[in-house]
């Protein structure tokens, strides 16, 4: 038998123990470390309010980025960076419409309004953006006729952008996704991370999704099944 003093001492241990857990779950308990790069997609102008492709709400993801950025030491940013002319736009094809779709030699591809021209005002990253540390910027998609959403291999499925190998050389171990948009370009990239051997965090709060097609629901399934962890901005630790 248990005496009275002993059921306190367990009871309180259980307290404890609960109130513990669920302090560690309510907090921010995401520690980036040295091994922790961000990769902040495409937060270009074109995908922004008056962009030719813009994502809804996608200037909300901005404030948040700038915050949980402060707890990187490490920050890759990406930019969409198209020829004219590029085989993703619509407007090459004709007879079609933006958000359909053709067959490319590489697969299915959608077609898009025009957008991320080199050197237009409209590829250029949002001005709102605030990461000085950002050390390297990866332009992708700039073949003009292969496309690409993810920010490690072009839509081929082979031609290499050297992110995997940048990050590697860095001894990245860990990354954690964010920007525009959800379904495409972040999700894309967050695969490719898995297929590249990385510990893969999507911020679902620091991106904003297109959503043609069902494109964002599978977007986060195909994510779920290759073992991408979705958290919120509010996981990670970010000093005052
Ligand atoms: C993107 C569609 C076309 C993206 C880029 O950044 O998600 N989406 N090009
Ligand atoms: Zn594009």
């Amino acid at each position: 038998m248990l005496d009275r003093r002993q059921v306190l001492a367990a009871l309180g241990t259980t307290a404890l123990s609960a109130l513990a857990s669920n302090a560690v779950l309510a907090a921010a308990s995401i520690k980036p470390d040295d091994a922790s790069a961000l990769l902040v997609i495409d937060v270009q102008n074109c995908f922004l309010p008056g962009g030719s492709l813009a994502v809804k709400e996608g200037e909300q993801v901005v404030p948040v980025i700038n915050k949980i950025a402060k707890a990187f030491s490490n920050v890759v940013m990406t930019q969409d960076w198209h020829t004219p002319g590029h085989v993703s736009f619509a407007s090459v094809h004709s007879g079609k419409k933006p958000f359909e779709t053709i067959d490319l030699p590489y697969g299915k591809q959608v077609l898009w309004p025009d957008h991320c021209v080199q050197g237009t005002d409209g590829a250029a990253l949002s001005k709102d953006l605030s990461i000085p540390q950002a050390e390297l910027i990866i332009r992708k998609g700039f073949h003009k006729d292969v496309d690409s959403y993810s920010a490690f291999l072009e839509a081929d499925g082979k031609t290499s952008t050297g992110l995997a190998g940048y990050l590697k050389g860095r001894k990245i171990k860990r990354v954690f996704v964010a920007g525009l948009a959800t379904d495409f370009c972040v999700a894309w990239t967050a695969l490719d991370a898995r297929k590249a051997g990385f510990e893969v965090y999507v911020v679902e709060d620091a991106c904003r999704g297109i959503d043609t097609q069902g494109s964002l629901a599978k977007a986060w399934a195909d994510m779920a099944r290759a073992g991408v962890k979705r958290i919120q901005s509010g996981d990670i630790a970010v000093s005052a």
